[in-house]
């Protein structure tokens, strides 16, 4: 008889981590995997998984001569994007979970789930991913380890992860890591064949932000399955960042260097599928400017020595919307993906085994599009899914800035907040002060994306684009901004400068009133201007607006007119968006703090002022 598979898996485990020894013995036991396998990140390892998944037909292997290395997916059609109704924040207490989350009580969620959990690797191999975020020689490195049933899950976390062996020696015997366990829940009966993309119609993305643990049922989506991604880096992280006084974001960050070879850094937070990872590439189209990129997702920020706010990308890839990326848009993202060793997920593969999608540039004459169906460009569909996605190796960028690799991370000069609004929103607003940049951030709105299951364009507010990835009360995560606003030693002077941007604004005939992708490198210099305290501006009830001639618009092709409403504070859709954000900030009760609602007042009186 051969042994159990728990036992066989324990046997072979390559470490002496006896709480991971000990959690990963407890999950198979629970699970019932055939077998168990430590990854470890090599090569070779690649190579088996790949094979395998394209013998499942989970992958298609794209032809070398487009995209080395490179495999198309295609997931179950229900399976397509983050669940946020599916959710939950468990922690001990609901009021810490707040009014923006969904909450069980974590001994009932985990009641729950460990009835689904129960046998639901019967038929597959469970891997055991050790991972850490960010890079393995920061001073305290945060490890996770996800425990999955999904070799895609695997691949991707290789992409985007610093994951495998090296980890695991890192973690030594006794290393603090997040347990993130992942399960497709789609058990197999002996004998029974299995699908290309295997997954539950019952799903639950849970976290226990007082354990820093996660647990994930029913799906194989990036979000919700790539567990060091929004789980750890921002669920969870931002709670360890509220304790210890740092804070997790879903930012892009960049470095901008001017012709005299002034360099700054810049983080924007933009919700899911609003051109992160584009502005984050940006080529810039004045001359003499140079972008690099440091991260287009997530930064984790963090007094240094110095006062100043440094800025980390803790991911090892690029998860990025494929739709819209195209040669025009973004050049240094086609040339990264170029380079192959990606998983493109939900895109078109065309006949001559390459990828396409809507917006890259001339459509095939066919391609089998995101569902397996022949498509034409007649097809009155589109190829790809709305939410589809590569995932790519950032070192790949041709502009990463060698700075990217520094475990101390990069000194924010100026932070974006920014959404997608038709209306009302100017191209860009210099915040005030830090608690007004705050009050930005805090009633940002933006209208939804494909990113996320549910209705497209429907306005919601998304405070620092972070709606869905707040572990704890927002009332309190926006106090916990206004405490990093005393920075270490008081000086504001130190802090970044905050501006809230818009590319998204249309005319009165639906028309975008601003070119956007390396044109936005115009607002960039601006603000960067500002930071030098030269750059002209006025001041308005919202904030600190350009003058129609304090922008570079040399060579854009825009009128004087249409750059003064791409600018225009109108007063009254300002005033229309008073009640919206009372009623917003009303969720928080008490939990609100008291100089948000000062500036909303403050706004409100400036208004009446006009
Ligand atoms: O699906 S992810 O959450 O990884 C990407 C996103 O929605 O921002
Ligand atoms: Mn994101």
């Amino acid at each position: 008889m051969t042994a159990p598979a728990t036992s066989r898996g324990l046997a072979q485990a390559p470490t002496s981590h006896s709480k991971l020894l000990a959690w990963v013995h407890e999950v198979a036991e629970l699970t019932t995997p055939d077998q168990v396998v430590w990854v470890d990140g090599s090569d070779e390892e690649w190579q088996r998984l790949t094979d395998e998944l394209v013998a499942a037909g989970t992958l298609v292997r794209l032809d070398p001569e487009h995209k080395p290395n490179s495999f198309w997916a295609r997931t179950d059609p229900t399976d397509v994007a983050r669940v946020e109704e599916r959710t939950f924040i468990c922690s001990v207490d609901e009021a810490d979970a707040g009014p923006t989350n969904n909450w069980m009580a974590p001994d009932e969620m985990k009641r729950t789930m460990t009835a689904l959990y129960r046998g639901c690797m019967r038929g597959r191999t469970m891997y055991v991913i050790p991972f850490v975020m960010g890079p393995l020689e920061a001073e305290s490195p945060m490890f996770g380890v996800e425990i999955t049933d999904s070799a895609y899950v695997v691949a991707s976390m290789r992409i985007m992860t610093r994951m495998g062996a090296k980890v695991l020696e890192g973690m030594g015997d006794d290393a603090d890591f997040v347990h993130a366990l992942h399960s497709i829940g789609a058990p197999l009966a002996p004998g029974e064949a299995d699908v290309p993309w295997p997954c539950s119609q019952t799903k639950y993305i849970s976290h226990f932000p007082e354990t820093r643990e996660i647990w994930s049922y029913g799906s194989g989506y990036g979000g919700n399955s790539l567990l060091g991604k929004k789980c750890y880096s921002l669920r969870i992280a931002s709670v360890m960042a509220r304790d210890e006084g740092w804070l997790a974001e879903h930012m892009l960050i960049l470095k901008m260097t001017s012709p005299e070879g002034k360099v700054h850094y810049i983080a924007g937070a933009f919700p899911s599928a609003c051109g992160k990872t584009n502005l984050a590439m940006l080529e810039p189209t004045i001359a003499g400017w140079k972008v690099e990129t440091v991260g287009d997702d997530i930064a984790w920020m963090r007094f240094g020595d110095d006062g100043r706010l440094y800025a980390l990308n803790p991911e090892f890839g690029l998860f990025g919307v494929a739709p819209g990326t195209g040669w025009t848009t973004n050049a240094n993202a086609m040339r990264t993906l170029d380079r192959g060793n990606s998983v493109f997920t939900n895109v078109a593969l065309t006949d001559d085994g390459d990828v396409w999608w809507e917006g890259m540039g001339e459509p095939p004459a066919h391609a089998t599009d995101w569902k397996g169906a022949d498509w034409t460009p007649d097809s009155g569909e589109l190829s790809s899914h709305g939410n589809s996605r590569f995932c790519t190796p950032i070192n790949q960028c041709p502009i990463l800035a060698d700075e990217y690799h520094d475990p101390k991370g990069v000194p924010i000069d100026a932070i974006l907040f920014g959404g997608r609004r038709k209306t009302t929103v100017p191209l860009v607003t210099e915040a005030r002060d830090w608690v007004h940049g705050v009050y930005m951030g805090a009633t940002l709105s933006s209208e939804t994306t494909a990113a996320a299951a549910g209705q497209v364009g429907v306005v919601r507010r998304d405070p620092m684009a972070m709606l869905p990835f707040i572990g704890y009360n927002a009332g309190d995560y926006f106090q916990h901004w206004i405490e990093m606003g005393k920075g270490v030693d008081g000086d504001a002077a130190k802090l970044p400068k905050i501006f809230y941007v818009n590319w998204f604004r249309r005319d009165d005939d639906g028309k975008f009133l601003w070119p956007g992708f390396g044109e936005n490198s115009r607002v960039l210099k601006w603000i960067v201007e500002r930071l030098e305290g030269r750059g002209a501006a006025v001041e308005t009830p919202i904030g600190y607006v350009p003058t129609a001639d304090a922008l570079d618009v040399e060579g854009l092709g825009l009128t004087r007119a249409e750059i003064e409403t791409a600018l225009k504070v109108d007063i009254d859709e300002w005033r229309a968006e008073l009640p919206q954000i009372t009623e917003w900030f009303e969720k928080f009760g008490d939990k609100l703090p008291a100089v948000l609602w000062a500036e909303l007042d403050a706004l409100r009186a400036r208004l009446d002022g006009q």
